[in-house]
């Protein structure tokens, strides 16, 4: 018999119905599944490996412990004509994001600026998805959470702080949105743990040991602390994230999260922010918005103009790459994916 190592290409349909399925037979309800699944392979068709079908893995994990509920019903509270309050009753993000987006754009256009503070949520996506389609419908949008303690804060050397992303997208008629997004880490930890799967070294500058020095073993890395990005100043942004999307809200920080965890290894469990801006109430109103757009098109094109690339761009052209010919997957993940 051959064992065949080349990489698996599946299409976009297909990719979609393997995750739902896997979630599904491990104990996820429809919309569960449809939402997650919908996540993971949003990722592998943007080619945001660490956030696709990878997470699969940990996600049946957590299913299997018991302690992330597939069916919950998230429920929604008005709190405030600028604040919506969504309790995810340990579900995934993904549920409590979809339960409470309607009324966020609803209360950003009315008001000017809305949040949406989602609490006791399971939470392993890239935050691009919500923060692009929020632009897609009309508003400027951040979001930011905390994940599990594996972070040192600049100076030091042992993990507090999670890898905490923080997104932002404002939109572009006629256009992908202005997005970017990313860990105040080096890298997200998704990333070295890939790099330890396919036992690939890292860069020196992403994470230290557990005896405080440079390593670019990600097994080392993983079992010492990462490093925030651009030293002082994403450690700051990373603290900032704590508080906002913690005791702000409510909810768990890093350290906290994984506390809980108590070594079962699954995804962080805490809560996310998404702040919206309603464009129609800045900037002189609602008769201003169109040409408060065409300012925002003269940075991006004088960006663009001088050789230098918008974030994004990337991911919008491997999805224009994923949308024609499938996604690609590692055919050790799509054999583990499989026996899930
Ligand atoms: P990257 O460093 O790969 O990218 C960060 C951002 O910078 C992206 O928007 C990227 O766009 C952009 N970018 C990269 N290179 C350039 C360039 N040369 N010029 C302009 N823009 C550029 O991401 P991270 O490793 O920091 O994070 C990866 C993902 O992990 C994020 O989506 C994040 O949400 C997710 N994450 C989720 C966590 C969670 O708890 N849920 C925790 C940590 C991370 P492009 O994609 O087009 O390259
Ligand atoms: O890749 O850093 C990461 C991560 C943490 C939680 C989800 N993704």
């Amino acid at each position: 018999m051959t064992i065949s190592s080349s990489p698996v290409r599946l299409s976009l349909d297909e990719a979609y119905e393997l995750s739902r399925d896997v979630l599904s037979r491990n104990g996820m309800n429809a919309q569960h599944a449809a939402s997650v699944a919908q996540s993971v392979v949003a990722g592998q068709r943007d080619e945001c490996q660490s956030h696709g079908m990878y997470r699969l893995l940990v996600c049946v994990k957590g299913l299997r412990s018991a302690q992330v509920s597939g069916n919950a019903q998230p429920d929604v509270f008005d709190v405030s004509a600028a604040l919506t309050r969504v309790d995810a009753h340990a579900g995934f993000s993904q549920v409590a994001f979809a339960a409470g987006v309607d009324e966020l754009i609803r209360k950003a256009n009315e008001v000017g600026v809305a949040a949406l503070a989602i609490n006791n949520c399971f939470h392993f996506s890239a935050l691009w998805q919500e923060v692009e389609m929020l632009a897609e419908r009309g508003v400027a949008a951040m979001a930011m959470t905390p994940s599990h303690a594996c972070v040192a804060p600049a100076g030091g050397s042992k993990p507090l702080f999670g890898t905490n992303p923080f997104a932002f997208a404002w939109p572009r008629p006629g256009d992908f949105p202005f997005v970017f997004d990313f860990a105040t880490s080096m890298v997200a930890r998704g990333d070295i743990e890939l790099a330890a799967r396919n036992q690939q070294s890292i860069p020196e500058d992403w994470a230290i040991d557990a005896c405080g020095q440079p390593t670019r073993d990600p097994a080392r890395a993983l079992d010492g602390a990462m490093l925030t990005f651009g030293s002082y100043k994403g450690s700051a942004l990373s603290a900032m994230i704590e508080l906002l999307a913690g005791p702000l809200i409510g909810d768990w920080m890093s350290f906290e999260s994984l506390a809980k965890d108590a070594g079962a290894a699954i995804t962080p469990h805490h809560g996310e922010l998404i702040v919206a801006f309603g464009l129609n109430k800045f900037g002189g109103g609602d008769g201003c918005a169109k040409s408060n757009l065409a300012r925002a098109e003269v940075l991006f094109h004088a960006i663009v103009d001088q050789g230098a690339r918008l974030p994004s761009q990337r991911r919008f052209a491997a999805r224009a790459r994923s949308l024609r010919e499938g996604v690609q997957i590692d055919r050790a993940l799509f054999d583990e994916i499989n026996a899930l």
